[in-house]
């Protein structure tokens, strides 16, 4: 057999850069992205297909310590179930740098059975690259990696490199996907994630983490406008009034970003309509995680 199949994990501590990373690597944008730690809850899969190998991709909400709600702990728990069934694990940390948490991941790595490789992220952000190659000695004494790639998942530096590296170790096997598919979730499982990237941009300090986005209606049939109307859920009634802002202005800018994103996705205009609902405490209910599919 002349094809390749095989899954991977990119796992790491939050905002490192593993969503960037498996857009990148995928050439299409289906999981989040912003400038804040914790933006991906849900295993995301992106499905990479090129040179007789196709690979699937497990983007992971980022380990993290605090885990004071039960949506943190789900989350976390999310993420170490993606390590299970893989073919390799690529561990993502920021170049030049290493927390309690990457130590967190490391731990969370130790028993993994198949080739972990290293992926410091973000070396464009090293002014001095003498200190890089010091900081890589210190961290590759922390575990035998598979391979060390230091990348910049924004400017795709060196991740062809990781790719092929990647592509050795997938096991030679039939595809499971058709060569143009670009995940394996539903779309309006990726249109949620897509909205509530703009809840991640727009709002700040605690509320992005206590929104989340429920899809009500999404009928693809209908024509010619896409129409999608989407719950942003709240967990206390004073986050509404931020939310949806001074004359409905934050709400108004969040829907038409995300409508924008909706439509590169889905290759078709759309029309979004949100609604803003309070469910106290949501974080903490598992009735509601459940609902909104989180932690499954
Ligand atoms: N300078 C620089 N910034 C990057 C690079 N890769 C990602 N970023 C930025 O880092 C931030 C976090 O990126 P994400 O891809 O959302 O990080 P993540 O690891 O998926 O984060 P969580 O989902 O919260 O765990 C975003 O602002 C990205 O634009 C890079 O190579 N260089
Ligand atoms: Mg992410």
């Amino acid at each position: 057999m002349n094809t390749r199949f095989g899954r991977v994990a990119i796992a790491g501590r939050p905002n490192v850069g593993k969503s960037t990373l498996m857009n990148h690597l995928i050439g299409f944008k289906v999981s989040a992205i912003a400038n804040k730690p914790q933006t991906t809850r849900h295993n995301i899969r992106g499905i990479y297909t090129g040179d007789g190998c196709q690979i699937v991709f497990v983007d992971t909400p980022g380990i993290h310590k605090t885990a004071r709600s039960l949506l943190n702990r789900t989350i976390n728990l999310e993420a170490v179930s993606a390590l299970e069934a893989v073919d390799a694990v690529v561990m993502m940390v920021e170049a030049g740098q290493w927390t309690e948490e990457d130590t967190l991941v490391l731990k969370r790595l130790a028993h993994v059975g198949c080739p972990v490789l290293l992926a410091a992220n973000k070396v464009d952000r090293i002014k001095r690259k003498e200190t890089l190659l010091a900081w890589l000695q210190d961290v590759t004494a922390r575990r035998d990696f598979a391979g060390i790639f230091p990348l910049s998942a924004t400017r795709g530096t060196n991740t062809a490199e990781l790719l092929q590296t990647l592509t050795g170790y997938m096991p030679a096997s039939e595809w499971a996907y058709a060569e143009d598919e670009v995940t394996d979730q539903p779309v309006r499982f990726i249109c949620a994630e897509l909205i509530r990237e703009q809840l991640m941009h727009y709002l700040h300090q605690e509320l992005p983490y206590s929104t989340a986005v429920a899809i009500e209606k999404f009928d693809e049939t209908s024509a010619p406008v896409l129409e999608i109307h989407a719950t942003l859920w709240v967990s206390r009634e004073s986050q509404k009034g931020i939310l949806i802002g001074r004359k409905g202005e934050t709400l108004k800018r969040i829907g038409s970003s995300a409508r924008v994103a909706l439509e590169a996705f889905m290759q078709r205009r759309v029309m979004l309509k949100l609604w803003v609902r309070v469910e106290e405490d949501w974080e903490n209910s598992p009735r509601h995680l459940q609902s909104l599919g989180i932690g499954h």
